[in-house]
Protein backbone atom coordinates (compact mmCIF):
# COMPACT_ATOMS: atom_id res chain seq x y z
CA UNK A 1 0.00 0.00 0.00
CA UNK A 2 3.15 2.46 1.19
CA UNK A 3 4.59 0.99 -1.60
CA UNK A 4 2.44 1.93 -4.12
CA UNK A 5 1.53 5.47 -2.71
CA UNK A 6 5.51 5.93 -3.26
CA UNK A 7 5.77 4.51 -6.80
CA UNK A 8 3.07 6.68 -7.63
CA UNK A 9 4.55 10.20 -6.27
CA UNK A 10 7.55 9.11 -8.49
CA UNK A 11 5.40 8.98 -11.10
CA UNK A 12 3.73 11.99 -10.94
CA UNK A 13 6.83 13.52 -10.20
CA UNK A 14 8.32 12.45 -13.15
CA UNK A 15 5.37 13.84 -15.83
CA UNK A 16 5.56 16.98 -13.70
CA UNK A 17 8.89 17.74 -14.08
CA UNK A 18 9.08 16.44 -17.79
CA UNK A 19 6.75 19.12 -18.63
CA UNK A 20 8.50 22.42 -16.38
CA UNK A 21 9.47 25.09 -18.67
CA UNK A 22 11.16 27.36 -15.90
CA UNK A 23 13.29 27.24 -13.02
CA UNK A 24 10.28 28.51 -11.07
CA UNK A 25 8.15 25.51 -12.30
CA UNK A 26 10.43 23.49 -10.88
CA UNK A 27 11.69 24.92 -7.67
CA UNK A 28 7.81 24.35 -7.30
CA UNK A 29 7.65 20.39 -8.02
CA UNK A 30 10.62 20.57 -5.38
CA UNK A 31 8.76 21.94 -2.41
CA UNK A 32 5.46 20.21 -3.92
CA UNK A 33 7.19 16.62 -3.94
CA UNK A 34 10.04 17.18 -1.43
CA UNK A 35 9.03 19.99 0.78
CA UNK A 36 8.71 19.73 4.40
CA UNK A 37 4.66 19.93 4.22
CA UNK A 38 5.01 17.16 0.51
CA UNK A 39 3.11 13.73 0.90
CA UNK A 40 6.44 12.52 0.58
CA UNK A 41 8.02 13.95 3.81
CA UNK A 42 4.95 12.60 5.72
CA UNK A 43 5.22 8.71 4.58
CA UNK A 44 9.10 9.55 5.38
CA UNK A 45 7.88 10.58 8.82
CA UNK A 46 5.26 7.42 9.24
CA UNK A 47 8.07 5.41 8.81
CA UNK A 48 8.83 5.06 12.52
CA UNK A 49 5.24 3.34 13.24
CA UNK A 50 5.93 0.35 11.04
CA UNK A 51 7.03 -2.67 11.69
CA UNK A 52 10.41 -3.71 11.82
CA UNK A 53 10.50 -5.91 8.30
CA UNK A 54 8.47 -2.88 6.45
CA UNK A 55 10.94 -0.66 7.47
CA UNK A 56 13.49 -2.77 5.79
CA UNK A 57 11.23 -2.68 2.64
CA UNK A 58 9.99 1.07 2.85
CA UNK A 59 12.72 2.71 4.04
CA UNK A 60 15.18 2.45 1.14
CA UNK A 61 12.48 2.46 -1.81
CA UNK A 62 11.43 6.04 0.03
CA UNK A 63 15.51 7.46 -0.30
CA UNK A 64 15.84 5.78 -3.65
CA UNK A 65 12.66 7.72 -5.12
CA UNK A 66 13.70 10.99 -3.11
CA UNK A 67 17.20 10.85 -4.42
CA UNK A 68 15.64 10.24 -7.74
CA UNK A 69 13.28 12.81 -7.95
CA UNK A 70 15.75 15.36 -6.47
CA UNK A 71 18.36 14.52 -9.34
CA UNK A 72 15.72 14.71 -11.93
CA UNK A 73 14.88 18.41 -10.93
CA UNK A 74 18.55 19.18 -11.09
CA UNK A 75 18.76 17.27 -14.48
CA UNK A 76 15.58 19.18 -15.81
CA UNK A 77 17.04 22.48 -14.33
CA UNK A 78 20.35 21.90 -16.27
CA UNK A 79 18.78 21.54 -19.11
CA UNK A 80 16.88 24.82 -18.64
CA UNK A 81 19.55 27.19 -18.19
CA UNK A 82 21.39 26.25 -21.15
CA UNK A 83 18.45 27.04 -23.06
CA UNK A 84 18.32 30.29 -21.58
CA UNK A 85 21.84 31.03 -22.19
CA UNK A 86 21.48 30.40 -25.59
CA UNK A 87 18.59 32.24 -25.77
CA UNK A 88 20.78 35.72 -24.39
CA UNK A 89 23.59 34.42 -27.11
CA UNK A 90 21.21 34.69 -29.97
CA UNK A 91 21.72 37.97 -32.41
CA UNK A 92 19.16 38.91 -34.30
CA UNK A 93 21.09 40.32 -37.59
CA UNK A 94 17.74 41.77 -39.03
CA UNK A 95 17.36 44.41 -36.23
CA UNK A 96 18.64 47.90 -37.24
CA UNK A 97 22.09 48.86 -36.01
CA UNK A 98 22.71 51.48 -32.91
CA UNK A 99 23.68 55.45 -34.61
CA UNK A 100 27.46 55.63 -33.82
CA UNK A 101 27.04 59.54 -32.73
CA UNK A 102 29.63 61.60 -35.54
CA UNK A 103 31.88 64.63 -34.19
CA UNK A 104 31.99 67.69 -36.17
CA UNK A 105 34.78 70.29 -36.56
CA UNK A 106 34.95 73.12 -33.74
CA UNK A 107 33.26 76.47 -35.14
CA UNK A 108 37.12 78.45 -35.37
CA UNK A 109 38.19 75.43 -37.23
CA UNK A 110 35.25 75.71 -39.70
CA UNK A 111 36.00 79.35 -40.41
CA UNK A 112 39.78 78.96 -39.67
CA UNK A 113 39.65 76.58 -43.29
CA UNK A 114 37.30 78.67 -44.86
CA UNK A 115 39.71 81.79 -44.49
CA UNK A 116 42.70 79.66 -45.35
CA UNK A 117 40.90 78.52 -48.62
CA UNK A 118 40.24 82.21 -49.26
CA UNK A 119 43.52 83.51 -49.29
CA UNK A 120 45.12 80.31 -50.71
CA UNK A 121 42.94 81.20 -53.75
CA UNK A 122 44.35 84.48 -53.72
CA UNK A 123 48.09 83.37 -54.05
CA UNK A 124 49.30 82.81 -50.57
CA UNK A 125 51.30 80.61 -48.64
CA UNK A 126 50.33 79.08 -45.22
CA UNK A 127 53.11 79.89 -42.43
CA UNK A 128 53.92 78.51 -39.45
CA UNK A 129 55.50 79.60 -36.10
CA UNK A 130 55.60 78.64 -32.36
CA UNK A 131 53.38 79.49 -29.77
CA UNK A 132 55.94 79.36 -27.22
CA UNK A 133 58.42 82.49 -28.51
CA UNK A 134 61.09 84.61 -27.50
CA UNK A 135 61.38 88.18 -27.00
CA UNK A 136 63.60 88.55 -29.62
CA UNK A 137 60.63 87.61 -32.61
CA UNK A 138 57.61 88.78 -30.26
CA UNK A 139 58.90 92.42 -30.08
CA UNK A 140 62.96 93.47 -30.83
CA UNK A 141 62.37 92.24 -34.37
CA UNK A 142 59.13 94.00 -34.53
CA UNK A 143 60.84 97.50 -33.82
CA UNK A 144 59.77 97.32 -29.86
CA UNK A 145 63.07 97.07 -28.04
CA UNK A 146 63.59 96.32 -24.45
CA UNK A 147 61.76 98.06 -21.93
CA UNK A 148 59.85 100.65 -24.23
CA UNK A 149 56.51 101.39 -23.25
CA UNK A 150 54.74 99.83 -26.92
CA UNK A 151 55.49 96.12 -25.00
CA UNK A 152 52.16 96.99 -22.61
CA UNK A 153 50.27 96.97 -25.37
CA UNK A 154 50.35 93.18 -25.34
CA UNK A 155 49.54 91.55 -21.87
CA UNK A 156 51.73 88.98 -22.35
CA UNK A 157 52.21 85.74 -20.39
CA UNK A 158 56.12 85.90 -19.97
CA UNK A 159 57.26 82.27 -18.52
CA UNK A 160 59.80 81.46 -16.20
CA UNK A 161 63.13 79.88 -16.92
CA UNK A 162 66.66 79.61 -15.91
CA UNK A 163 67.15 82.77 -19.08
CA UNK A 164 65.36 85.27 -16.33
CA UNK A 165 68.11 84.70 -13.65
CA UNK A 166 71.15 86.31 -16.25
CA UNK A 167 72.14 89.68 -14.71
CA UNK A 168 73.09 91.07 -18.01
CA UNK A 169 70.23 92.47 -19.99
CA UNK A 170 71.59 91.79 -23.56
CA UNK A 171 72.12 87.82 -22.96
CA UNK A 172 69.02 87.49 -21.20
CA UNK A 173 66.37 86.66 -23.72
CA UNK A 174 62.42 86.23 -22.00
CA UNK A 175 60.54 83.13 -23.27
CA UNK A 176 56.96 83.79 -23.63
CA UNK A 177 53.92 83.01 -24.60
CA UNK A 178 53.39 84.66 -27.74
CA UNK A 179 51.02 87.62 -27.59
CA UNK A 180 49.98 87.98 -31.55
CA UNK A 181 50.92 86.32 -34.54
CA UNK A 182 53.12 89.01 -35.80
CA UNK A 183 56.42 87.01 -34.76
CA UNK A 184 55.90 84.33 -37.79
CA UNK A 185 56.26 88.16 -40.22
CA UNK A 186 60.36 87.95 -38.61
CA UNK A 187 60.86 83.90 -38.45
CA UNK A 188 59.57 84.00 -42.36
CA UNK A 189 61.75 86.79 -43.49
CA UNK A 190 64.74 85.32 -42.19
CA UNK A 191 64.47 82.45 -44.40
CA UNK A 192 62.72 83.84 -47.50
CA UNK A 193 63.25 86.88 -49.48
CA UNK A 194 60.63 88.83 -51.37
CA UNK A 195 58.07 88.63 -53.60
CA UNK A 196 56.18 86.67 -51.44
CA UNK A 197 52.73 86.54 -49.97
CA UNK A 198 52.15 84.60 -46.60
CA UNK A 199 49.79 84.28 -44.27
CA UNK A 200 50.31 82.85 -40.63
CA UNK A 201 47.26 81.66 -38.51
CA UNK A 202 47.56 80.41 -35.04
CA UNK A 203 46.84 80.66 -31.69
CA UNK A 204 48.03 83.84 -29.15
CA UNK A 205 47.58 84.42 -25.26
CA UNK A 206 47.32 87.46 -23.38
CA UNK A 207 46.88 88.25 -19.71
CA UNK A 208 43.38 89.91 -20.58
CA UNK A 209 40.38 90.32 -18.20
CA UNK A 210 38.04 88.39 -20.35
CA UNK A 211 34.64 90.18 -21.83
CA UNK A 212 32.27 89.10 -23.98
CA UNK A 213 34.56 90.47 -26.92
CA UNK A 214 38.51 89.41 -25.17
CA UNK A 215 39.49 86.17 -23.99
CA UNK A 216 42.50 84.95 -22.72
CA UNK A 217 43.36 82.72 -25.55
CA UNK A 218 42.51 83.40 -29.30
CA UNK A 219 42.98 82.91 -32.52
CA UNK A 220 44.90 85.36 -34.72
CA UNK A 221 45.61 85.20 -38.95
CA UNK A 222 48.76 87.48 -39.75
CA UNK A 223 49.09 88.08 -43.82
CA UNK A 224 52.22 89.80 -45.02
CA UNK A 225 53.05 90.85 -48.33
CA UNK A 226 56.20 92.15 -49.92
CA UNK A 227 57.90 93.00 -52.70
CA UNK A 228 59.75 95.90 -54.80
CA UNK A 229 56.05 97.90 -55.18
CA UNK A 230 53.82 97.22 -52.61
CA UNK A 231 51.38 99.83 -51.36
CA UNK A 232 48.25 100.53 -49.11
CA UNK A 233 45.79 99.77 -52.56
CA UNK A 234 47.34 96.55 -52.50
CA UNK A 235 46.22 96.39 -48.84
CA UNK A 236 42.90 97.59 -49.26
CA UNK A 237 41.78 95.75 -52.17
CA UNK A 238 42.77 92.18 -50.79
CA UNK A 239 41.34 93.29 -47.59
CA UNK A 240 37.72 93.81 -49.07
CA UNK A 241 38.41 90.97 -51.28
CA UNK A 242 38.59 88.83 -48.35
CA UNK A 243 35.58 89.64 -46.53
CA UNK A 244 33.65 90.37 -49.69
CA UNK A 245 33.83 86.21 -50.21
CA UNK A 246 33.94 85.40 -46.43
CA UNK A 247 30.88 87.05 -45.74
CA UNK A 248 28.94 86.66 -49.65
CA UNK A 249 28.46 89.92 -49.20
CA UNK A 250 30.00 93.79 -49.54
CA UNK A 251 30.72 95.22 -46.51
CA UNK A 252 31.30 98.64 -44.91
CA UNK A 253 35.39 98.39 -44.25
CA UNK A 254 36.51 101.50 -42.40
CA UNK A 255 40.50 102.13 -41.89
CA UNK A 256 41.53 104.15 -38.63
CA UNK A 257 45.15 105.90 -38.28
CA UNK A 258 46.44 103.83 -35.61
CA UNK A 259 50.00 102.85 -34.47
CA UNK A 260 51.66 99.66 -34.03
CA UNK A 261 56.23 99.89 -33.87
CA UNK A 262 56.23 97.12 -37.04
CA UNK A 263 53.97 98.89 -39.12
CA UNK A 264 54.26 102.09 -40.80
CA UNK A 265 51.62 103.68 -41.58
CA UNK A 266 49.68 101.89 -39.45
CA UNK A 267 45.69 101.29 -39.34
CA UNK A 268 42.70 99.84 -37.05
CA UNK A 269 40.87 97.54 -39.48
CA UNK A 270 37.26 97.59 -38.89
CA UNK A 271 34.10 96.38 -40.48
CA UNK A 272 29.82 96.98 -39.77
CA UNK A 273 28.61 94.72 -37.33
CA UNK A 274 26.95 91.57 -38.80
CA UNK A 275 25.39 90.82 -35.74
CA UNK A 276 23.26 94.13 -35.41
CA UNK A 277 23.54 95.46 -39.19
CA UNK A 278 25.14 98.49 -37.47
CA UNK A 279 23.05 99.74 -35.12
CA UNK A 280 24.74 98.82 -32.16
CA UNK A 281 24.67 95.62 -29.75
CA UNK A 282 26.77 94.23 -27.06
CA UNK A 283 29.18 92.08 -29.55
CA UNK A 284 30.68 95.86 -30.84
CA UNK A 285 30.11 97.25 -27.78
CA UNK A 286 27.28 99.62 -29.05
CA UNK A 287 29.33 101.15 -31.60
CA UNK A 288 28.46 99.17 -34.78
CA UNK A 289 31.85 98.73 -36.00
CA UNK A 290 33.77 95.62 -35.05
CA UNK A 291 37.70 95.93 -34.56
CA UNK A 292 39.36 93.38 -37.27
CA UNK A 293 42.37 93.56 -36.73
CA UNK A 294 45.27 96.37 -37.05
CA UNK A 295 47.82 96.53 -40.21
CA UNK A 296 49.89 98.88 -41.91
CA UNK A 297 52.85 99.05 -44.07
CA UNK A 298 55.72 97.03 -42.98
CA UNK A 299 58.56 98.98 -41.16
CA UNK A 300 61.77 99.52 -42.73
CA UNK A 301 63.29 98.59 -39.17
CA UNK A 302 61.41 95.39 -39.45
CA UNK A 303 62.96 94.51 -42.88
CA UNK A 304 66.38 95.50 -41.54
CA UNK A 305 65.99 93.19 -38.43
CA UNK A 306 65.68 90.75 -40.35
CA UNK A 307 68.72 91.31 -42.69
CA UNK A 308 66.97 92.89 -45.80
CA UNK A 309 68.61 96.03 -46.89
CA UNK A 310 66.58 99.65 -45.70
CA UNK A 311 64.35 101.01 -48.84
CA UNK A 312 64.94 97.95 -50.95
CA UNK A 313 61.73 96.20 -50.35
CA UNK A 314 58.34 97.49 -49.38
CA UNK A 315 55.40 95.47 -48.02
CA UNK A 316 51.86 95.46 -46.29
CA UNK A 317 51.26 93.02 -42.80
CA UNK A 318 47.89 92.98 -41.13
CA UNK A 319 46.52 90.71 -38.19
CA UNK A 320 42.69 89.53 -37.10
CA UNK A 321 41.00 87.49 -34.39
CA UNK A 322 39.60 84.48 -35.87
CA UNK A 323 36.86 84.35 -33.08
CA UNK A 324 35.39 88.07 -33.88
CA UNK A 325 34.79 86.62 -37.75
CA UNK A 326 33.41 83.45 -36.31
CA UNK A 327 31.12 85.46 -33.85
CA UNK A 328 29.91 88.01 -36.88
CA UNK A 329 29.05 84.99 -39.23
CA UNK A 330 27.10 82.93 -36.84
CA UNK A 331 25.95 85.79 -34.91
CA UNK A 332 27.89 85.09 -31.02
CA UNK A 333 27.25 87.56 -29.17
CA UNK A 334 29.79 86.20 -26.62
CA UNK A 335 33.67 84.96 -27.38
CA UNK A 336 33.74 82.98 -23.98
CA UNK A 337 31.03 80.49 -25.50
CA UNK A 338 33.90 79.06 -28.18
CA UNK A 339 35.81 77.69 -25.09
CA UNK A 340 33.11 76.71 -22.74
CA UNK A 341 32.97 73.41 -23.65
CA UNK A 342 28.82 73.81 -23.36
CA UNK A 343 27.57 71.42 -26.12
CA UNK A 344 24.00 72.91 -26.59
CA UNK A 345 26.70 76.03 -28.06
CA UNK A 346 28.94 73.93 -29.57
CA UNK A 347 26.19 71.01 -31.50
CA UNK A 348 24.71 74.44 -33.32
CA UNK A 349 27.79 73.91 -35.94
C1 LIG B 1 48.03 92.98 -33.07
O1 LIG B 1 48.08 91.97 -32.33
C2 LIG B 1 48.96 93.18 -34.20
N1 LIG B 1 49.96 92.17 -34.19
C3 LIG B 1 48.19 93.17 -35.51
C4 LIG B 1 48.98 93.66 -36.66
C5 LIG B 1 49.58 92.77 -37.48
C6 LIG B 1 49.10 95.04 -36.89
C7 LIG B 1 50.31 93.22 -38.58
C8 LIG B 1 49.85 95.49 -37.95
C9 LIG B 1 50.43 94.59 -38.80
P1 LIG B 1 45.89 93.93 -31.93
O2 LIG B 1 46.40 93.89 -30.54
O3 LIG B 1 45.00 95.08 -32.30
O4 LIG B 1 47.07 93.92 -32.99
O5 LIG B 1 45.11 92.57 -32.21
C10 LIG B 1 44.64 92.22 -33.49
C11 LIG B 1 43.28 91.57 -33.42
O6 LIG B 1 43.34 90.41 -32.60
C12 LIG B 1 42.21 92.43 -32.74
O7 LIG B 1 41.66 93.35 -33.62
C13 LIG B 1 41.19 91.39 -32.35
O8 LIG B 1 40.42 90.99 -33.46
C14 LIG B 1 42.09 90.24 -31.97
N2 LIG B 1 42.28 90.23 -30.51
C15 LIG B 1 43.18 90.95 -29.80
N3 LIG B 1 43.08 90.69 -28.49
C16 LIG B 1 42.08 89.80 -28.35
C17 LIG B 1 41.46 89.13 -27.24
N4 LIG B 1 41.88 89.31 -26.02
N5 LIG B 1 40.45 88.27 -27.47
C18 LIG B 1 40.04 88.06 -28.75
N6 LIG B 1 40.57 88.65 -29.84
C19 LIG B 1 41.56 89.50 -29.65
Amino acid sequence: MLEQKILNIKTRAAGEIKKAQSEKELFDSRVKYLGRKSGFNKILKSLKNLSLEEKKKIGPLANAVKKEIDEEIKKAEKIIRSKVDLEKEKIDITAPGKKIKRGHLHPLTIVQNEIEDIFTSMGFEIADGPEVETEFYAFDALNIPKNHPARDAWDTFFIKDQRSKIKDQNLREKILLRPHTSPVQARYMQKHKPPFRIIAPGRCFRNEATDSSHEHTFNQFEALVAGDDINAGHFKYIGQEFFSRFFKKELKVRLRPSFFPFTEPSFEFDISCVVCGGKGCSTCSRTGWLEIGGAGMVNQAVFEAVGYPRNRYQGFAWGFGVERLAMMRYKIDDIRLFYSGDLRFIDQF
